[in-house]
């Protein structure tokens, strides 16, 4: 740790740095593109304006704790894309952290990878979730002494959906479908199509809480995907960070949170394959472009000025 840090509830550097993000107030715009990987962070952030354009420079900044910050203009309004690492505490850190740094109303989409669960998604689509739950591995069940027996009885638990902005969602899906429609064509169908109307799932794991079977491990989750489906039946996809990013942002009570999110499908959990890295690197800049456009056409309250200013 670099920083000297003061008050342990919510610690900041004297100039109001945030403790894992290592960003202050000025060096996050109130719109926000997340991925979970520093690579595709990167690779999106080649869309934005020339530092003679934004008429400063870019902001870049990784944290020692891993959270890399890019701060620039896309079309000229302030964006910035944050690249989180993975799992539901990295989203926790990113929304409550960025929220205590930025004033107005945030507009925040997440770009991630999943696992396909249907037929309507193949590898190289692009899934647009109306919402999202979450399923937690439920430790207690694996307990030999469980605090409240009652609750341990079954080894996940599926929580209800969490609704994503449907504006930004019904825009987020249409700019995807311009973007997409011609590298569709151009790919012979490797990319696309955009499947839009159903739900994601965030497990609190790649493995257990989202099905995958490993005779390693006691997971009890054999029945899992079926079970989800009986209490979710339009659930298209998993993940791990999208669900929570919905939570949080309905849980923001001081300042609004517009939430979206849009994921690429790398696993087919129903043909098992996975998808091709040459298809990654067309579809990443173009699915990256689509959630920008739509992010700097969101309404946003009280947005700050003084992005883009602070750094230079
Ligand atoms: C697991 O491989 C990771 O991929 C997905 C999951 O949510 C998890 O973070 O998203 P990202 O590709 O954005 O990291
Ligand atoms: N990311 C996930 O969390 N799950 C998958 O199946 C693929 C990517």
């Amino acid at each position: 740790m670099k920083e000297t840090l003061a008050n342990a509830n919510f610690p900041q550097d004297s100039e109001g740095r945030v403790y894992h993000i290592s960003v202050k107030q000025g060096e996050v715009a109130n719109r926000i593109l997340t991925v979970g990987d520093h690579v595709r962070a990167r690779a999106i952030a080649k869309w934005l304006d020339s530092e003679e354009e934004a008429g400063h420079p870019t902001f870049i900044h990784t944290s020692q704790r891993g959270f890399l910050t890019i701060t620039g203009r896309y079309k000229g309004v302030p964006v910035s894309i944050i690249a989180i690492g993975m799992g539901n505490p990295m989203m926790d850190f990113l929304i409550r952290e960025t929220r205590a740094i930025v004033s107005g109303t945030m507009a925040i989409i997440r770009f991630g990878s999943c696992g396909s669960w249907t037929d309507r998604a193949k590898l190289g689509s692009v899934i647009v979730p109306r919402g999202g739950f979450c399923i937690r591995r439920n430790l207690d069940y694996f307990s030999e002494n469980p605090i409240y027996p009652e609750l341990a009885k079954t080894p996940y638990l599926i929580s209800g959906n969490f609704a994503a902005d449907e504006d930004m969602t019904s825009r987020l899906a249409n700019n995807l479908n311009s973007t997409l429609g011609p590298l569709e064509e151009e790919t012979k169908g490797a990319i696309g199509p955009v499947v839009t109307g159903g739900l994601n799932c965030d497990g609190c794991s790649f493995y257990s809480s989202q099905g995958r079977i490993d005779p390693s491990f006691w997971d009890d989750n054999k029945n899992l995907i079926e079970d989800v489906r009986k209490v979710h039946p339009d659930v298209d996809c998993s993940e791990m960070e999208t669900s929570m990013l919905f939570h949080l942002a309905k849980c923001s009570v001081k300042q609004k949170i517009k939430a979206a999110g849009c994921m690429q499908v790398f696993a087919d959990r129903v043909g098992n394959g996975f998808i091709r890295p040459e298809i990654v690197a067309l579809l990443e800049p173009a699915v990256g472009k689509a959630v920008l456009d739509t992010l700097i056409s969101t309404k946003v309250e009280d947005e700050m000025d003084s992005v883009g200013t602070v750094w230079e």
